[in-house]
């Protein structure tokens, strides 16, 4: 478990390390850790910490996609391997060194010439469009800071959007969005953001069912998974995919989880359009229904459990309120039409002796029903977890071992087992000025800058979107992350004043007005922790290299502007980069002694090039969520109104909102395979996330040799589908629809449903005419396809996972990608 280090310090060269704790931080640049006299009596004096683990060849960094050591030569990253706790590396850390040196790093501050020529708000068509001028650091900070100030003055903090929401780099000091935000707090405030792309329309749902958002909550822990379950049902769950990366560092238990159901031989279900790499991976049984008609399919599974009696009355009648209601409208009391297998396999395409079977199998074993995101991300996306919480208290076994249901298994690797140790805390956003302006959903952006003043729906309340005159993004890509780009980008022209952060020229920094180059993570120091929902590792992040051109840390450009804005003190609290990572330290390490695990001093952790690894009690890997509700729902209600699982909700009910009622319920979504736009756009898109890529991160490195086709994103397409239109495997491919129109590459196989195809999310925007709504996208960016309306007026979430399209063979010449190509005066 812990490393061997358990032999007693040698007593002399303690006393030596006392003095060591005192001195500065070394520089971890260039040659490291030569194994000099002060290097062993460093390792010497860590004996003492046996959750210590020294790193074996490089400097101890990481990413989002894992924990690692890099090598470097001369001042160059030159390889990675990962560290040694890591039960199953991401070969996505082998792009490090490529994320340093890209072709395409923002060298400079850079103005668009108009803006830059004229004022802010001169020519906004042009953006994305125009060319750039290279500024001194010093003008760009006094602009910024100008725009802040002027834009307070005139319009208010309600002007100013720096929600900024966004997959950034990891780090708990060097953290973008929340430094942002500290700006502005301090600067007068900003409207931001509520919710997330990711569980937009889960989180909010889930909070009126279950009394908690569930999505980003501990499951139950794996190792009780792998004793007790009998049946794991993965509905929409691609697992070994989205697995590979984590919002902090990943500790990857959750593929080993999945590895030990297979070993184990327990039978495994997957429910998706998609034959997808988890299901391939540990064999499971695949059922593909229609895309978006999950819902349906679920009522006919609950309608089999009913009326074969197979549901479990006494867990309903002493567990949740409101399966009456439910029951009228599933026996089709209020419509005239009970939900059965067999309506329900009109819908969804499965047959319906299938969807009885799995009744009756889920009815029959215990059976750990586990959800992906990618179903909610849909119109009424609120339904499908609503749904499920439904089947699965229809079944009786939440709160048992190994049942019931977990929505977050395929992410972050929910269910590693929760460690005892202690948590940085990272640095803090500050307090909000009384006056700060409401938080709009965070996926009605465009809508926002669009409409100012339009009043909208939000989760029982009603929001009215601000005029924003001024957008600043730190750490995120609104260009690829955002639903009907066309729309985005006329909505884009309504601010002002455009700011974007960026390492790269992404789409978004090319539509900016004011783009500052920032370095990467590997190119500064931090600390993070390693297993989002295990917390059992500390890893530092060593500077690996020099900031690259003229890049600066986040940090210190906000300090800048901090200081041109009068609140330095304020910002920086006199700190500089190593005494917030001692403090964030310190904090941590004084938890873990209260959890009687002793760390050693700062300055001895960071010289060491050690992890930290906590230990897991033994009941931590047996635990079960909800087994305390189950065991006395008395003493542990839930955190509803009733205290109990909410089938019905008085207060969803009590909302009156024609598209989400007081009960999960099938809706006909805006678009699918029978709706109105299937006639001119039969297939259905499926908007995946990608499996050699963190959304649009690392699309600018070679990975793309993996997984372009013709150069361009690749379109998973059904053979028949293929041959019905001419188009074969390795083809050139223009997907379209009313919203835009996008070139793809064609990987044609039977291991997707036909009448679906799959396009995944974070290809970069490249409009063949920039700055142009409707332009064909070169490089594939799937949401020129994807339409901007809210989920349903709950929850206002994205519905990225969803629409209609039609493609065609690509005739003529092929346009040369520019994806990754800099602008012109860049
Ligand atoms: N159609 C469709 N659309 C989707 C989805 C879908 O399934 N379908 N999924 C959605 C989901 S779940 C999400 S979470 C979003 C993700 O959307 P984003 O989080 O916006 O995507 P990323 O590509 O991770 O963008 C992060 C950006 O931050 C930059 N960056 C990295 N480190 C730093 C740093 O230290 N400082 C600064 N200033 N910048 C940095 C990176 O270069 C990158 O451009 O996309 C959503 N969009
Ligand atoms: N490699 C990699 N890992 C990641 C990310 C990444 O970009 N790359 N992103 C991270 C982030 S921010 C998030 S939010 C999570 C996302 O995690 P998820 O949202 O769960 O991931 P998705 O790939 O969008 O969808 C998961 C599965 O749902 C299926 N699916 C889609 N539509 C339907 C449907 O209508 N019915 C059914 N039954 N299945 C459907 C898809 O085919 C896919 O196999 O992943 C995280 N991990
Ligand atoms: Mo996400």
């Amino acid at each position: 478990m812990t490393t061997c280090k358990s032999q007693q310090p040698d007593l002399s060269r303690r006393a030596l390390l006392k003095g060591l704790g005192a001195c500065a931080a070394l520089p971890l640049l260039g040659g490291l850790f030569p194994k000099s006299a002060l290097a062993q009596a460093i390792s010497t004096a860590l004996e003492q910490f046996p959750t210590l683990v020294p790193a074996q060849k490089g400097i101890l960094t990481g990413a989002h996609w894992g924990a690692f050591e890099a090598i470097v030569e001369e001042g160059r990253m030159v390889r990675v391997q990962p560290v040694a706790d890591d039960p199953a590396p991401n070969d996505l850390i082998e792009m490090a060194p490529y994320q340093v040196h890209a072709k395409n790093r923002i060298k400079y501050p850079m103005v668009r010439k108009s803006w830059l020529e004229h004022g802010p708000g001169a020519k906004p068509e042009l953006r994305g469009a125009d060319e750039w001028v290279r500024v001194s650091w010093e003008h760009a900070i006094e602009l910024v800071a100008g725009e802040i100030r002027r834009i307070q003055r005139d319009f208010g903090p309600q002007a100013i959007h720096a929600g900024s929401y966004g997959w950034k780099s990891v780090g708990m000091f060097h953290n973008c969005r929340t430094l942002l935000h500290r700006l502005m707090n301090l600067a007068g405030g900003f409207t931001g953001y509520a919710g997330d792309y990711s569980t937009g329309a889960a989180q909010v749902i889930m909070s009126h069912v279950m009394g908690s958002i569930e999505v980003y909550e501990q499951q139950t822990a794996w190792p009780n998974v792998v004793e007790h379950a009998e049946l794991v049902v993965l509905w929409g769950v691609n697992a070994q995919v989205t697995l590979k990366n984590s919002w902090n560092m990943p500790d990857h238990e959750g593929q080993a989880g999945f590895e030990a159901l297979k070993k184990k031989g327990t039978r495994i279900i997957s429910i998706d359009p998609v034959h997808n790499e988890t299901a391939k991976q540990v064999g499971a049984e695949w059922i593909a229904p229609r895309p978006y008609t999950d819902v349906a399919m679920m009522l006919g599974v609950a309608h089999t459990l009913y009326s074969e009696q197979k549901h479990d009355q006494a867990f309903l009648d002493r567990y949740t309120v409101g399966f009456e209601q439910f029951l009228a409208y599933l026996l089709g009391k209020e419509d005239g039409q009970p939900k059965s297998a067999e309506w329900a396999a009109e819908i969804c395409g499965v047959d319906a002796k299938i969807i009885r079977q799995l009744a009756l199998d889920m009815a029959a074993k215990r059976t750990m029903i586990m959800a992906g995101w990618g179903m909610q991300r849909q119109h009424h996306g609120e339904q499908p977890n609503w749904m499920l919480v439904t089947l699965a208290a229809m079944l009786g076994q939440i709160g048992l071992p190994g049942g019931g249901f977990g929505f977050s298994y395929h992410y972050s690797s929910g269910g590693s087992p929760t460690a005892k140790g202690g948590i940085l805390a990272g640095i803090s956003a500050g307090n909000a000025p009384a006056n700060s302006p409401a938080p709009i959903p965070v996926a009605r952006i465009a809508d926002c800058l669009a409409n100012p003043g339009k009043t909208i729906d939000f989760n029982g309340r009603k929001v009215t979107y601000p005029d924003i005159k001024m957008v600043y993004v730190a750490g995120g890509n609104p260009f690829h992350h955002h639903q009907d780009t066309n729309t985005l980008l006329e909505a884009w022209r309504r601010p002002q004043t455009v700011i974007v952060h960026e390492p790269y020229w992404t789409a978004t920094a090319k539509h900016a007005d004011i783009v500052l180059p920032v370095t990467t993570s590997y190119e500064r120091n931090d600390l993070e922790m390693g297993g989002d929902y295990s917390q059992r590792y500390v890893f530092p992040m060593h500077q690996c290299v020099p900031p690259q051109f003229e890049s600066r840390n986040d940090f210190d450009i906000f300090s800048a502007l901090a200081a041109k804005l009068g609140v330095q003190e304020q910002y920086s609290e006199g700190k500089d980069e190593m005494l917030w990572l001692k403090q964030m330290y310190d904090g941590m390490a004084a938890q873990a002694r209260a959890a009687r695990v002793p760390l050693p001093p700062f300055n001895l952790f960071w010289e060491s090039n050690n992890y930290v690894r906590f230990p897991v009690p033994e009941a931590n890997r047996n635990w079960v969520r909800h087994g305390d509700f189950r065991d006395n729902p008395l003493l542990n209600p839930l955190g509803t109104p009733s205290g109990k699982i909410e089938i019905f909700s008085k207060t969803v009910a009590g909302m009156g909102y024609a598209d989400c009622a007081g009960h999960p319920k099938w809706y006909e979504p805006k678009e699918w395979y029978k709706g109105e736009e299937a006639k001119r756009y039969p297939l259905s898109l499926n908007t995946a996330h990608p499996t050699q890529r963190l959304h649009s991160q690392l699309d600018n490195t070679p990975l793309r040799d993996k997984f372009a086709v013709a150069d361009r994103e690749a379109i998973l397409i059904h053979p028949e589908d293929a041959k019905a239109r001419g188009i074969q495997n390795g083809d050139l491919v223009r997907a379209f629809n009313d919203r835009g129109q996008i070139l793809v590459g064609a990987l044609v196989s039977d291991e997707i449903r036909q009448g679906a195809v799959r396009i995944c999310e974070g290809a970069w925007f490249d409009p063949a005419e920039p700055g142009k709504p409707g332009s064909l996208c070169k490089n594939g960016n799937v949401n020129c396809l994807t339409f901007d309306v809210g989920s349903s007026s709950l929850a206002q979430g994205n519905c990225g996972h969803m629409a209609q399209l039609e493609v065609e063979k690509f005739s003529g010449p092929a346009p040369r990608n520019t994806a990754h190509a800099v602008p012109a005066g860049a």
